[in-house]
């Protein structure tokens, strides 16, 4: 099928013509209620209600969405079925099922969540039922176990790299919006409020931070341990009660495992910098997602099955797991730094900010989220525990 951009006309003849779907969906395309409900930056999204069941479709346009002028390959829908295709076994439930990938279309189709809400909105009307961290850890801990050099025969991993080292538009995206614009006058970054200028600026000429965050640019350019979901946000998790669903995979790319762990911890500290009154509620999920995550993914490693390690005997593999989680740690807690600057000055905030009540308590926490992130990026590198990572936070 030539591209188009669909609207829900297109997308219901489209539909018609795919047996699967509409023996999934049931009735007649002409009775099907199809509406547009795109949310995220990149793409649109559709929910298909049938007679029977339901489908979500979610296509690439050839810009940003929530910027028309910038223009954005297509191929994003190819990475993101690719990734769905090589973490779904491992993480069975955990994620939307892929039901079908038009090549043509750059249209995705999958499950429709239809109950279940983004965690970042659960967060901030206070919906979110304790524990979600706990399932994000087992994610993340499984898909490195599926997809890492430490899991796998060192052949996954280089078919992975080449399946995945094409991703190069949305890396871009990541390297620009992350790792570099924050820290350089740059016109993508919005005119910050008169109050953060100060901040901004000692974000632009401190040489420590950005020798720091030179070294974070360059852990995740250059270290290839496992596939990363790479945009693990709390807009790109969905919950319904205790079911809990990680979306929106296509900036999958090979990369250093504390990437996906520091971006989730990232944007709990946001939510958390936003309301302070949620201290204990946010700090036991920070501890449950490292607790999953490393007793997970420290069990799978002591049982061996990658190439890596494979001369150490199994009692002397714990060692190697040690200072290999510790790794992982530092490298946590720097991008978790960088992700809540970016997400305070950079092009994509987020919305947890609208919980101030006022404009000086928005003011303060956001200047307390830059704080705590350049703390967090030029320290990385000395710390020895979640307990380090914590404290910096202040909790
Ligand atoms: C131009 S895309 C901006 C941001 O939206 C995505 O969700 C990623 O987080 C990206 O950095
Ligand atoms: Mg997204």
């Amino acid at each position: 099928m030539t591209y188009r951009i669909l609207d829900t006309v297109a997308l219901r003849t489209w539909l018609a013509q795919q047996p699967e779907l509409t023996d999934r969906l049931g009735g007649e395309a002409a009775d099907w209620a199809i509406r547009e409900v795109s949310d995220g930056n990149l793409n649109t999204v559709f929910l298909v209600q049938g007679t029977q069941g339901a489908v979500c479709c979610k296509q690439a346009l050839p810009h940003v969405r929530v910027a028309p002028d910038w223009p954005m390959p297509l191929e994003r829908a190819l990475y993101e079925s690719r990734y769905m295709r090589t973490v779904a076994p491992a993480v069975t439930g955990l994620m939307p099922e892929l039901y079908a990938y038009d090549a043509g279309l750059f249209l995705i189709v999958m499950e429709c969540l239809t109950n279940h809400e983004v965690l970042r909105s659960a967060l901030i009307a206070d919906r979110a039922l304790p524990g979600f961290s706990a399932v994000i850890g087992t994610y993340v801990a499984r898909t490195v176990q599926a997809t890492g050099w430490v899991g796998q025969p060192f052949e996954t991993g280089a078919r992975l790299l080449e399946q995945f080292s094409g991703n190069t538009a949305l890396t871009r995206i990541t390297v620009d919006l992350v790792m570099t614009d924050p820290y350089r006058i740059c016109e993508r970054n919005p005119e910050p409020e008169a109050g953060l200028r100060g901040d901004v600026r000692r974000l632009q000429t401190d040489r420590n931070l950005h020798n720091a965050v030179g070294r974070l640019q360059g852990r995740f350019l250059s270290v290839r341990q496992a596939l990363l979901h790479g945009d693990l946000h709390t807009g790109s998790i969905m919950l319904d009660g205790s079911d809990v669903r990680v979306i929106d995979g296509e900036f999958a790319t090979m990369g250093p495992i504390g990437f996906d762990c520091g971006l989730y911890l990232g944007n709990l500290a946001l939510h958390l910098c936003a309301a302070p009154h949620k201290t204990t509620m946010i700090r036991h999920e920070m501890q449950a997602f490292w607790n999953s995550f490393s007793n997970e993914l420290r069990a799978s490693l002591a049982q061996g099955g990658g190439d890596l390690w494979a001369l150490s005997a199994v009692g002397s593999r714990g060692d190697l797991i040690g200072s290999f989680l510790n790794d992982i740690l530092r490298d946590t807690a720097g991008f978790c730094g960088l992700e809540m600057i970016r997400r305070t000055v950079g092009f994509a905030q987020v919305s947890d900010y609208t919980l101030c009540a006022t404009h000086d308590d928005r003011l303060l926490a956001r200047q307390k989220a830059l704080q705590i992130g350049q703390t967090l990026i030029v320290e990385g590198p000395s710390l020895q525990s979640f307990n380090d990572v914590l404290s910096l936070m202040g909790l």
